[in-house]
């Protein structure tokens, strides 16, 4: 063999094993890129917050009609829905707006407030005159007193027990109103005609419970099953005290 030839033979060795180590590297970024990327989906896929069956897409209600007295006004009235015995309790909602009530010429509105338990309420006085309130309650599912408070100015309370709570102004005697915390966020006021409807309830066993602010009738307490996509007609009549 001439030395020529010997040296192209080298020449050809070292660029095959250069090409070998270039092709190896290429794998290796290659696998690298493709194990980064992987894991990345991974753990996006585990990031990302898992689609609850929401409330909102079960489509099911409740509704019916209140027969009482006529005379008497039935908008004074929640209906709420408690879970049944030994059904999963309810979380309450992660977030709550907080709720507001006005003191305007020295009267609560609304007159009555339904909220969820957790639910802040902000008692807010927005007089146009400098006309102080104290606003408190001594009803057993909230005690407090927010003192008093000027024009401008607004206290919040956080309602953390389910029950009526009533409001009073220490200041203005005739200043009534009252704060209804329910249980669950599944609640309707009944109108005047005796008409309400809870939507977007969870499908399951439930209780259905009335709560009046002022007390005439017997209350009712009723077993109720919520399927998808139905309306469960949950009529009554009222009996008085
Ligand atoms: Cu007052």
């Amino acid at each position: 063999m001439t030395r020529g030839a010997v040296n192209l033979l080298l020449l050809r060795e070292r660029a095959s094993a250069f090409l070998f180590k270039m092709e190896n590297l290429r794998m290796r970024c290659v696998c690298a890129i493709a194990s980064a990327v992987l894991s990345l989906c991974v753990s996006a896929a585990f990031a990302a917050p898992t689609t609850q069956p929401s409330a909102s897409t079960s489509n099911a209600s409740v509704a019916g009609i209140v027969k009482a007295e006529s005379e008497v006004p039935l908008s004074e009235m929640v209906i709420y829905l408690e879970p049944a015995e030994g059904a999963a309790p309810i979380a309450a909602p992660a977030t709550q707006p907080s709720a507001r009530v006005s003191q305007k010429e020295a009267q609560f509105a609304p007159r009555l407030l339904v909220v969820t338990v957790g639910q802040a309420v902000e008692f807010v006085n927005d007089e146009d005159r400098p006309i102080e309130h104290n606003v408190f309650s001594n009803s057993p599912t909230k005690k407090f007193d927010l003192g008093l408070y000027g024009p401008g100015q607004s206290k919040t309370v956080t309602f953390d027990k389910p029950g009526p709570v009533f409001l009073y102004c220490s200041i203005h005697r005739y200043m009534d109103g009252v704060v209804f915390v329910s249980p669950t966020p599944y609640t309707s006021r009944v109108s005047e005609d005796g008409k309400y409807k809870i939507e977007n309830v969870p499908p399951g066993k439930w209780v259905l419970k009335t709560w009046q602010r002022r007390k005439r009738f017997m209350e009712k307490t009723m077993p109720v099953t919520v399927e998808t996509g139905k309306t469960a007609a949950m009529d009554m009549e009222l009996t008085k005290r």
